[in-house]
């Protein structure tokens, strides 16, 4: 039997073979990402990608990456990427998602925008026919959080602040906190979005809309279907 690690591993070394030598690479957050670093790490050993620059989201995801031999770069180094490529914690069937699980989804946006194609690596258990299952994360600043956390309740939105393992809020590596709301299905995934664009306090929010070029998905019976 194909195990859940044996699927994202499989999706994650295609991924791998998509890179181009020379790219500006964006590299993203989580297990399946873990696994696509080593695939990447694997592949420039053999024959050297010679990558323009790599800038990832997270630090665990950098600390590989230079274990891999790599060398990463800020965002702020770099002019634009090619293409980067991360996981989704939701896909649903107009490749829209939902990131920010592990509350890194605003450096993950910011990438993702400043790339000019996308791909998420992800195992079914992550596609769903419409976004909500999957709670949404937004970031706000601590200083009006409490009015907006207000705004969300009244909106139906049914928020809740994410909490750490002591039992506390959250705090991001910006230094704000997360609201995650519930609302499943979400009617208007793009009238949600312009919603929580438009909400001052509100850093940024998970959903992820018109971003993503190519999906890889690995599924139970070993095939990889590319979306
Ligand atoms: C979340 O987890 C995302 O923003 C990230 O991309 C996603 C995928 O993680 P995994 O591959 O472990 O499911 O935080």
């Amino acid at each position: 039997m194909t195990t859940q690690d044996e699927l994202k591993q499989q999706a994650a070394q295609q991924a791998a073979d998509m890179v181009e030598p020379g790219m500006a690479l964006g590299v993203g957050t989580g297990s399946t990402v873990a696994f696509f670093i080593d695939a990447l790490g694997d592949r420039n050993r053999q024959t050297p990608l010679n990558l323009k620059a790599i800038v990832t989201t997270s630090n665990r995801s950098k600390q590989q990456l230079e274990q891999n031999g790599f060398v990463v770069n800020e965002l702020a180094d770099v002019d634009q990427l090619d293409l980067t490529i991360d996981g989704a914690d939701r896909v649903d069937d107009d490749l829209n998602g939902i990131k920010g699980g592990g509350a890194a989804h605003t450096l993950e946006k910011n990438v993702a925008v400043n790339s000019k194609k996308n791909l998420w690596i992800v195992d079914e258990s992550k596609l769903c026919h419409r976004l909500g299952d999957f709670p949404l994360p937004v970031e706000v600043l601590p200083v009006s959080a409490k009015q907006n956390f207000a705004k969300f309740e009244q909106a139906g939105l049914q928020p809740a602040y994410r909490l750490n393992e002591q039992g506390e809020r959250l705090t991001t590596h910006y230094g704000n906190w997360i609201i995650d709301l519930h609302v499943d299905p979400l009617p208007v995934p793009d009238g949600l979005a312009a919603y929580l664009d438009a909400t001052v306090g509100v850093v940024e929010h998970g959903l992820f809309l018109h971003l993503v070029d190519t999906v890889l998905i690995a599924h139970a019976d070993g095939t990889i279907e590319r979306r």
